[in-house]
């Protein structure tokens, strides 16, 4: 169920859809939905009582086991509506954690998700803890409901705690990871974008990977970095790893703050959006807003629109058109077919080429100089007094630049 409130990002309509095909993700079926439009969420019930008990009435009706609402609840709301429609209650975040918990992998996804998800529950332990003591029977409300409750609450903390100490160790390793790719000096080019957008496929199609691609939401939650080869003789690092969507939960967007950190690594961010998505602009603003967040509006950035194959017909021309003049910057591509991959990797070539000039401007100013791994790259290049000397026929990578300029 779901509230259209004015000036909500995607049409009411739209979002519940997503919803479904997030439940559908999380392993659910969907047996029925609700919109209500609204001025605002209802405080006290998130929709109105009314509807809330309409709702209700209907999910009884399906004998459906649970409700989901589209946006993030409070703790009062959620116990509010359980009471009301007498089945579990709960938010298209703990949707998207559960789906993340599905699809996590790697040691690190994994204690992110259960990060995530403890941090997500702890402020929501009040109802259940009501709830114990009412079972609790006639021992009255601050009994042993409220007592196991703080219980339950210390032991969530010291596992929050035990997490991040195991994601800091997971981190330094990842550093360390990071450093001897630095000291290759290659060009990273991320690629991000929507859920679903096509990410995957591109990156299996450029660098001849084997990422998973599926037609399904957060697929992919590890990050993944592989070689591609460019018609200019370069070779770059390209990176893929999980996709945002809209009303991605908090708790999940810090918990993976390490792994969106390979974004803070990148030297260009090739932004993938779906050209047949209803919602294109709406995904598009969503992943340019998820970008600010983790501060990386400036970096330079490539949009490519992808899987015009689908571009059909009259229409699809047209549409083509449209979006050529709309983003003279982007390219179109196909993932799938490979239409407009040349021009991708020429322009990559090109970013990877400009992308020494960076370097060496960021060297040279020598400004923020605790600021950004790469000027620790340099500054430890620095000091290297004896530099490797290159090897006949290889082309010089950005980090060799560096110690020419300074040894020039
Ligand atoms: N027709 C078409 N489908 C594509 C294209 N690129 C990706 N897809 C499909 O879109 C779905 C999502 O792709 P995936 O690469 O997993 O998306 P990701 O979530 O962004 O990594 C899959 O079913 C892909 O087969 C394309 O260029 N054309
Ligand atoms: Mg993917």
């Amino acid at each position: 169920m779901g509230v259209e409130i004015p000036r909500s990002r995607l049409d009411g309509d739209d979002s519940l859809d997503e919803l479904g095909s997030l439940v559908e993700a999380a392993g659910g079926i969907v047996a029925g939905r609700s919109l209500q439009a609204r001025r605002t969420r209802d405080p006290n019930s998130y929709v109105g009582k009314g509807k809330a008990g309409e709702i209700g009435r209907e999910v009884s009706r399906l004998r459906a086991d649970i409700v989901i609402c589209d946006d993030e609840l409070k703790p009062s709301q959620q116990r509010t509506l359980e009471e009301i429609t007498g089945v579990a209650v709960v938010d298209r975040s703990a949707v998207i954690l559960d789906i993340f918990a599905r699809h996590a992998r790697s040691r690190e996804g994994r204690i992110q998700v259960e990060l995530a998800q403890l941090e997500y529950r702890l402020p929501r332990l009040t109802g259940r803890g009501k709830e114990m003591s009412r079972l609790g029977g006639g021992i009255g409300t601050r009994g042993p409901g409220e007592s196991k409750l703080e219980s339950d609450r210390q032991i969530i903390r010291k596992r929050i705690q035990d997490l991040r100490k195991q994601l800091d160790e997971v981190a330094r390793q990842r550093e360390r990871a990071r450093g001897s790719r630095a000291s290759e000096g290659m060009f990273l080019a991320a690629i991000v974008g929507y859920t679903n957008a096509g990410k995957s496929t591109l990156m299996n199609a450029l660098a001849g990977s084997d990422v998973l691609v599926a037609d399904q939401p957060f697929a992919t939650l590890d990050p993944t970095t592989r070689r591609a080869a460019l018609p200019s003789g370069a070779t770059i690092l390209l990176s893929d790893t999980v996709g945002f969507v809209n009303k991605l939960p908090p708790t999940l967007v810090a918990a993976f703050r390490a792994t969106l950190e390979e974004l803070a690594d990148a030297d260009l961010l090739v932004h993938v959006a779906d050209v047949m998505h209803p919602n294109l602009h709406e995904h598009m603003r969503v992943v340019d807003e998820t970008l600010a967040s983790l501060g990386l509006e400036h970096r330079p950035r490539l949009v490519v629109l992808n899987q015009i194959d689908r571009l059909r017909g009259e229409e699809g021309e047209a549409l083509r058109e449209a979006l050529a003049a709309e983003f003279p910057a982007a390219i179109l591509v196909s993932a799938r077919n490979g239409d407009g991959l040349d021009a991708l990797r020429v322009r990559l070539a090109e970013a990877a080429a400009a992308g020494w000039k960076r370097v060496k401007k960021r060297l040279r100013r020598g400004r923020h100089p605790h600021r950004g791994r790469r000027a620790a790259r340099a500054r430890r290049g620095d000091r290297q007094r004896d530099p490797t000397p290159l090897a006949p026929g290889r082309q010089p990578s950005p980090s060799d630049q560096v110690r020419i300029d300074r040894f020039r």
